[in-house]
């Protein structure tokens, strides 16, 4: 009998401009949703930073996250954090700025940033399952000091979805990075988020401004569209075409 087979290629909704999207070449790319950056306690909060503001990328993150589970789609998840003794942190980023802790500091969640301690773990909503790859990055991209360029060689990946936090920093970073790398990253507005709501916007802006600079934005809706039609009616940068 025949079956209805999972489309194989999608053409998302996105800005500049739809993109064709081979699923199989495709991973999707959290970034960096940490206790540490999304709960009080952490290194985001020892910034001076609201942690609240990132809350709101979590559902449309799990919903996308979902939906690649079940499309079989590659997940990776980083983790931005240092080992137990610094010697990977340089001391120019321990001591940047004036936190009330600094990176490897007790903290209530474990020492701050620190590889195996409570804070630096991924938020429970998004629990990375056994299967799926974790890259931990010394860096704010994901593509310094990790394996991750040889990961996605091995998969055959060649476009990025990419989410998490924040915007302006992780995201941003690790999406030139990847574009230089001759990935096509397509930024997922609502599931990426940052401490500072008008950096987000202008963050996005800066990847999607003269036709696709650094690569496309889209949204969690737009994508479930594409991948799971079945259980998806509506997106909100228009729709499956
Ligand atoms: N401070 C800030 O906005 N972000 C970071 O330090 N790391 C990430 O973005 N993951």
């Amino acid at each position: 009998m025949a079956n209805l087979a999972r489309a194989t290629t999608s053409l998302l909704a996105a800005e500049p401009g739809p993109i064709e999207l081979d699923w199989a070449a495709t991973a999707l790319v959290i970034i960096d949703m940490q206790r540490d950056f999304l709960e009080p306690g952490g290194f985001g909060e020892t910034l001076g930073n609201d942690v609240s503001q990132l809350a709101r990328a979590i559902e449309p993150c799990a919903n996308v996250l979902g939906a690649a589970r079940n499309a079989e789609i590659l997940v990776v998840h980083t983790r931005e954090g240092h080992l137990p003794d610094l010697s990977d942190a340089p001391p120019a980023k321990i001591a940047r700025g004036a936190p009330s802790r600094r990176i490897g500091d007790p903290g209530p969640m474990g020492r701050i940033l620190i590889r195996g301690e409570a804070g630096h773990d991924i938020v429970s909503e998004l629990y990375p399952l056994d299967s799926e790859i974790v890259i931990d990055k010394p860096g704010k991209g994901a593509f310094y000091a990790t394996e991750l360029g040889d990961v996605l060689q091995k998969y055959g990946i060649e476009n990025l979805l990419v989410c998490g936090v924040t915007t302006e920093v992780c995201v941003n970073t690790t999406v030139r990075e990847a574009n230089d790398r001759g990935y096509r990253c397509v930024v997922l507005a609502d599931c990426c988020a940052s401490y500072f709501p008008e950096f987000h916007e202008m963050g996005l802006k800066m990847i999607k401004a003269q036709g696709g600079i650094f690569g496309w934005v889209s949204d969690s809706a737009a994508v479930l569209a594409a991948i799971a039609p079945e259980i998806s009616s509506v997106s909100a940068v228009g729709g499956r075409r």
